[in-house]
């Protein structure tokens, strides 16, 4: 046949309008990079230089900041002023005779018959330091990566009462990741900047040893009686309180007792410890989980995650105070009979037997402390494996709650919400966001019936789909937006999954911060919650660039590390396994993030 009998491509008509083409049928999954990455050197999460913070400082006012380095001269003046007080005041008769009608001591009834330490208090003693050591320096990591605290759930830069770091840049695409911070070696775990994946496994993992430890505690100090050392049982505890203080702080220290019961002051700061601020640093940590403050909105809604996250670190500062008032009380009041009191049930203050097993117990600490870190460089897949196994069966429980949408109203949404994550530098993107995306096709692939190509035309005329609904980044930060868009429930029904797919992957035009895009897999449950969607609006205009235009995703139980901006793919597959680094998703893979992030 002759080439002019073959008919042009114009001569043609096309194929009848479809949704079905053979691109609709192709995965994005040979974009993602499938390298394991099993250490943290200094090419990891895409090579971030560090960058240190400033001294800590809190906010007087409108626009004065206080640094925090002036409580150091301010506390040594006030002390030296408290003990020539103190001095001067145990002169005065009135207050001698306080102090001889308060010696500082009340000792309860029964408390005789329960005297002494039994074991289980100087291993309990012993357990609780070695957990908070790692606790307080990850949770000093978590911080690092938002040195910020706030008030109100909207993370408003200049508008927060604690920052670490300069004033928020006036960029309007900077980005959270780059305001995280380094620590020192040796404080944070681990303290190298943006290693909030592996210092949040350290936190919550030992977290939950943390609480195991205390629960036990808390059942054999009622079930013994020892409880009587920590509650205050009169208000005679109050007076001789006061005592003690005049006492400790005129340098002429009370007498000691604490083989039957420790004196006022003590028992007031070990009650706070152990029954206000222990539960209160555990109830904050909830108070910060996407998915508990999305169920629980009236609590939520007067307690932000902001204020969670601030009273926290309120708790951590009274647990850092209280430790070192007690380590320095406890060896500058007779070390060597405190020793032998806690550690080796003895009532003796001249022998070695307490003093060896606590120099003992300080040589293991000092050795956790030392190799913590060191140890999740090397292994962090171990650190992010054990993490998971000790907090996600709790991460997993909370991924269940499917709350309904209505908690927050116009007046709620932010001014301000933070940026994150790596823009879309490619071609491909710039040119479909120069096109006004009008060539721009949602692909939906996998395990379905109908495999589907959608432009931006066809989402816009599926039902509409809105919510106020506020966001939690990893980080720490939050704010409250107005979503539009589809139900993600609408794409279930359109595509039909097969009963094999289990998970759904969401594709995204930008790479992650090292190679391969971004992309992040979610369980299929979650897929018909009532607050799960694909948002190409936001406070009712189209999507901006920065936030993830055409679209992105919103699944209100989950961390916003997990809701895929410039969404480019989406598929339905049996297992996350089988993508990339196979941890479920881009930060999981690279940054040892975990793949449910309900807390
Ligand atoms: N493609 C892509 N999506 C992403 C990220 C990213 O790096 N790449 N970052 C995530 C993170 S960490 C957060 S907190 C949110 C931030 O959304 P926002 O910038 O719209 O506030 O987007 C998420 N989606
Ligand atoms: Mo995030």
């Amino acid at each position: 046949m002759a080439t002019e009998d073959r008919p042009t491509p114009e001569q043609l008509p096309a194929p009848a309008a479809s949704n079905i083409t053979p691109q609709a049928l192709a995965s994005f999954r040979e974009e993602l990079d499938t390298r394991e990455h099993d250490v943290v050197d200094d090419t990891w999460a895409g090579s971030m230089p560090a960058q240190n913070g400033v001294p800590p400082r809190v906010r007087i006012g409108r626009t004065k900041w206080f640094s925090l380095l002036w409580l150091i001269p301010i506390g040594f003046v006030l002390l030296v002023i408290g003990i020539a007080v103190a001095k001067e005041l145990r002169e005065v008769p009135a207050v001698a005779q306080f102090v001889e009608r308060h010696p500082g001591t009340v000792v309860p009834e029964g408390a005789e018959g329960v005297a002494g330490f039994p074991a289980w208090v100087g291993w309990q003693h012993f357990f609780n330091m070695l957990l908070l050591i790692p606790i307080i320096r990850s949770g000093l990591s978590i911080l690092a990566d938002h040195p910020r605290l706030y008030w109100t759930r909207h993370s408003t830069p200049g508008r927060e009462w604690f920052r670490m770091q300069k004033p928020v840049p006036t960029d309007p695409l900077y980005t959270a990741k780059q305001d995280s911070i380094t620590l020192p070696n040796g404080v944070g775990l681990p303290s190298r900047r943006h290693s909030i994946g592996l210092a949040r496994w350290w936190h919550l993992g030992m977290n939950t040893l943390w609480l195991l430890n205390g629960l036990i505690f808390y059942i054999l100090v009622f079930a013994t009686g020892h409880w009587l050392r920590l509650v205050p049982t009169s208000w005679e505890v109050f007076p001789n309180a006061v005592s003690v203080m005049i006492q400790y702080l005129s340098l002429d220290w009370p007498t000691d007792n604490s083989w039957v019961a420790y004196n006022s002051l003590q028992v007031i700061a070990y009650f706070l410890t152990v029954f206000v601020a222990a539960p209160l640093a555990f109830l904050t940590g909830l108070g910060m989980s996407p998915a508990l403050s999305t169920k629980f909105r009236r609590i939520s809604s007067v307690f932000s995650i902001q204020f969670a996250r601030s009273v926290h670190f309120l708790v951590l500062t009274w647990f850092l105070l209280f430790i070192v008032m007690h380590v320095t009380l406890v060896i500058t009041t007779d070390a060597l009979h405190n020793f032998n009191m806690m550690y080796a049930n003895r009532n003796d203050a001249d022998s070695w037997h307490g003093f060896w097993i606590f120099a003992a117990s300080l040589v293991v600490l000092t050795v956790v402390w030392v190799a913590v870190t060191p140890f999740t460089y090397r292994h962090p897949r171990l650190v992010q494996r054990i993490g998971y196994a000790l907090i996600g069966p709790v991460q997993r429980l909370f991924e269940h709650i499917d709350s309904k949408p209505g908690q927050y109203t116009e007046k709620d949404i932010s001014p301000y919400l933070w940026h994150n994550g790596k823009y879309p530098e490619t071609q491909e993107y710039k040119d479909h966001y120069e096109n006004n995306f009008a060539d721009y096709r949602l692909r939906v692939s996998g395990l379905v019936e109908n495999p589907m190509e959608l432009d931006l035309k066809q989402l816009r005329e599926l039902p509409y789909h809105e919510q106020i609904t506020q966001h939690f980044c990893i980080q720490g930060w939050s704010g409250v937006a107005k979503w539009g868009g589809i139900s993600m429930q609408t794409v279930v029904d359109l595509v039909q999954p097969k009963p094999e797919a289990k998970w759904v992957v969401f594709y995204s035009f930008a790479e992650g911060s090292d190679e391969g895009i971004y992309y992040d897999a979610q369980p299929i449950e979650q897929m018909s919650y009532h607050l799960t969607m694909l948002a190409y609006d936001m406070n009712g205009e189209a999507l901006p660039y920065g936030h993830g235009a055409p679209l992105r995703l919103r699944n209100e139980v989950q961390l916003g590390f997990k809701l895929v901006k410039w969404i480019k793919g989406i598929e339905f597959v049996e297992h996350f396994s089988e993508l990339g680094g196979g941890e479920g998703g881009y930060n999981n893979d690279h940054e040892f993030f975990g793949y449910r992030q309900s807390i």
